[in-house]
């Protein structure tokens, strides 16, 4: 595909999806607010060109929104949780509508494949369709209690403006799995996307508000603030903000949930991941290669579940080794709407110098670069993003490779002995989000899912760290935060509990048999 054929057909997808040259960067639901803050351009890593702009929003509007959120919240509380799920299956049906222009969106402003654009999109509609069903099962308890005549229960209640922060890489996705999941739950909603795509936030809003405004939601149920990281630091101190939801890094992480915790608010984390697979004497080779190569070079090794580290038994090691350098040789890096390719760009210029530097630094502590990724410059590659994919050997004791690089950057680390050894050097770095283990043997994949395996908030067998089903809860432990998105019981998370206990006798008698007589 040429250069000006994407750009043409991208134009058709910006008009599909109320994307203007000049946007606003506040919006209530019902309108997007004049806001007055520093333009953000957002340029595609694909080619280079600049996509459109945004007037970003200010502390000023951040007042207005949270006003609005709050108003809001006092109506859309009352509205039955069917009620609301019904709006919300709407909203997966016009996301089901909108599929290939917001995936095509998604690949051009974020550089991911388009596959995995329509992939983030389904995400969505999938969360959609989950919340729709919970909205009838957000279910407390009966209980029994221990005094006569009485009668307890413990139920679910909505907390009120829910602040989410997300990411580059998931750039719609994890706003649905908090949004679909708040809104039935009774919260509203206050966005403050990733700079890097702002685009992509402003057509899911416009989406959102036809199908709120056919079914007359209040202004302020959902909203959209897209500027700098005041706008993060204002909702992480911010009291009205009874929980915080935020994806990315874990610096990012700590100085939310610092804030947070202070005020004693509630904090959804979900950090930096470390995602190691082992590859034990059993593993079946046929499906490690696609489960490795997709887990460490799509999106361009820039998912929190990308994986990092394959951590391999010695009897195995150089055939793995020999089938994994094959295989990135073959790899086809480009345009990542051109679905021939397998790698995209990284996110910007800034993105590939870290690259470049952490494949220096692994050379320095003595790793043995197998191939070794560069930047890829000539036609194609105009705009600066696109390298090659590289992997190392390594130890796993070495300081970068104890960090999380966001690139498609992978380590090859051997283990000798039983899988005890390899469990102990996946569990062996700070953070704590996926893993797998390719293995026929159950005696190991058992003891890697047991307490004294896996430490990961993820723990999968025979397939790859990356691409979880929305049905999980999802998150990892240690400095990946703790916080569970998306699905299982993750809806908890959105609501406050409440005890009661109903007394309908004629008599008062207290817990633990107290007398209490006058
Ligand atoms: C992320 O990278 O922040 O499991 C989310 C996956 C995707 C979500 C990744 N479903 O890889």
């Amino acid at each position: 595909m040429s250069t000006t054929a994407i750009a043409t057909n991208i134009q058709e997808v910006l008009d599909q999806l109320g994307i203007k040259k000049m946007n606003e960067g506040a919006s209530t639901g019902a309108q997007w607010i004049n806001t007055k803050g520093e333009q953000i351009d957002s340029y595609s890593p694909v080619d280079g060109e600049l996509i459109g702009s945004v007037k970003s929003a200010t502390l000023e509007d951040y007042e207005t929104i949270i006003a609005t959120s709050q108003k809001a919240y006092k109506t859309w509380r009352t509205v039955p949780s069917p009620k609301r799920g019904e709006i919300v299956r709407q909203l997966g049906i016009k996301l089901r509508e909108y599929k290939e222009p917001l995936g095509k969106l998604v690949s051009y402003e974020m550089g991911k494949s388009y596959q995995e654009g329509l992939g983030e999109v389904q995400e969505m509609i999938d969360i959609c369709d989950f919340a729709v069903g919970l909205s009838r099962q957000l279910n407390g308890s009966t209980l029994h209690s221990e005094r006569p005549v009485h009668r307890m229960y413990d139920q679910y209640h909505p907390l009120g403006t829910v602040g989410i922060i997300s990411a580059f890489n998931f750039p719609v996705a994890v706003w649905a799995w908090n949004t679909a999941l708040a809104w039935i739950c009774g919260d509203v909603c206050v966005w403050k996307p990733s700079e890097k795509t702002p685009l992509t936030a402003i057509a899911c809003q416009n989406i959102t508000n036809e199908v709120f405004k056919e079914n007359d939601v209040p202004e302020g149920v959902s909203n959209v603030l897209i500027g700098g990281a005041d706008l993060g630091i204002a909702m992480a101190n911010d009291k009205r903000v009874p929980l915080v939801s935020a994806t990315g890094s874990t610096r990012m992480g700590k100085s939310v949930g610092e804030a947070v915790g202070k005020r004693l608010g509630k904090s959804l984390l979900e950090l930096g991941g470390n995602n190691a697979v082992i590859l034990t004497p059993s593993a079946d080779l046929k499906i490690v290669l696609p489960g490795v190569v997709f887990g460490a070079v799509g999106t361009t090794g820039q998912r929190c579940t990308s994986t990092r580290r394959v951590i391999v038994h010695e009897s195995i090691y150089d055939q793995v080794k020999d089938v994994l350098v094959k295989a990135y040789n073959q790899l086809k890096i480009g345009n990542p709407l051109d679905e021939s390719n397998h790698v995209g760009p990284l996110i910007d210029a800034d993105s590939v110098n870290t690259y470049l530097a952490a494949i220096e630094k692994v050379k320095a502590e003595g790793g043995k670069v197998l191939v070794e990724g560069k930047k890829l410059t000539g036609e194609g590659y105009e705009s600066g993003c696109y390298v090659s994919p590289s992997i190392a050997e390594v130890e796993n004791s070495y300081e970068i490779v104890q960090h999380e690089t966001f690139a498609p950057l992978l380590y090859l680390i051997k283990y000798s002995g039983d899988v005890n050894n390899a469990i102990e050097i996946q569990n062996g770095v700070k953070q704590g989000l996926s893993s797998s283990i390719f293995t026929n043997n159950i005696r190991e994949s058992e003891q890697f899912l047991s307490a004294s395996g896996s430490d990961c908030g993820i723990a999968n067998v025979n397939i790859g760290t990356s691409g979880a089903e929305i049905g999980g809860a999802f998150g990892g432990e240690k400095e990946t935060g703790g916080g569970r998105e998306s699905g299982s019981d993750a809806w908890k998370v959105y609501m406050r509990r409440q005890t009661n206990t109903i007394n309908y006798s004629t008599e008062l008698p207290l817990a633990q048999g107290i007398k209490f007589d006058f």
